[in-house]
């Protein structure tokens, strides 16, 4: 346990320091001229906006039940993806138990609505293992798992990145990408949804999506 955090503390530190050495050569590019840095920052989230397609896509998967669920079954509906694992010691279970939050806070309207659990750990995360974990948060989010090829095809599609990382004693865990997607009806990308805010104000920003 202690092994992970740090390896987890180490994980984040090294995103903190190559976040600060990327935003300090956009600094010295932009030189004092911030407002042109904030324009050129600007530019670029609505020129994301306008090219949805670059974000998710098809995919044929299992979900904790062991039924298939293809991205098909996701018409009509805005819904929230986001990838992990069920051993994860931290940041998984508390963005399962923010999602669920939101989804209780929805009301009937969660059953308009989807959230996905996307496993980047085939290998231990079958269908039964999925249903065990999920078992502890609401019950509208569907785990999906599948061989490794397949999921590596959807991971790549949302641009998630993943990496095994061996532990000590023969176990290991798996970086990755800790981003909830927010999807509108169509499955195009809207925005990375936030959930460092309170659960009413996350679900009304779903509910816009309906
Ligand atoms: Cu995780």
């Amino acid at each position: 346990m202690t092994a992970r955090r740090s390896r987890l503390l180490l994980v984040c530190a090294a995103f903190c320091a190559g976040l600060v050495a990327c935003l300090g050569v956009i600094a010295l590019i932009a030189g004092p001229n911030l407002g042109a840095l904030s324009r050129i920052v600007r530019f670029n989230f609505s020129s994301a906006a306008l090219a949805p397609a670059q974000i998710g896509g098809p995919f044929r998967l299992v979900d904790q039940d062991g039924r298939v669920a293809t991205d098909q079954d996701l018409k009509g509906k805005p819904f929230l993806v986001f990838f992990g694992f069920t051993h994860c010691p931290d940041v998984c279970p508390t963005t399962l138990f923010d999602v669920s939050e939101v989804l209780r806070s929805l009301g009937a309207d969660a059953d308009r609505t989807a959230a996905l659990f996307i496993t980047v750990d085939p290998e231990r995360d079958n269908a039964a293992a999925l249903k065990d974990y999920l078992s502890s948060f609401d019950p509208h989010l569907r785990g999906l798992t599948g061989d490794a090829e397949a999921l590596a095809t959807v991971a790549k599609e949302y641009r998630v990145y993943y990496k095994k990382v061996p532990l000590d004693g023969g176990d290991y865990t798996m970086d990755h990408t800790a981003i909830v997607y927010l999807m509108d009806k169509d499955g195009r990308f809207v925005a990375p949804f936030s959930l460092k805010r309170k659960p009413d104000v996350a679900a009304a920003e779903l509910r816009k999506y309906l």
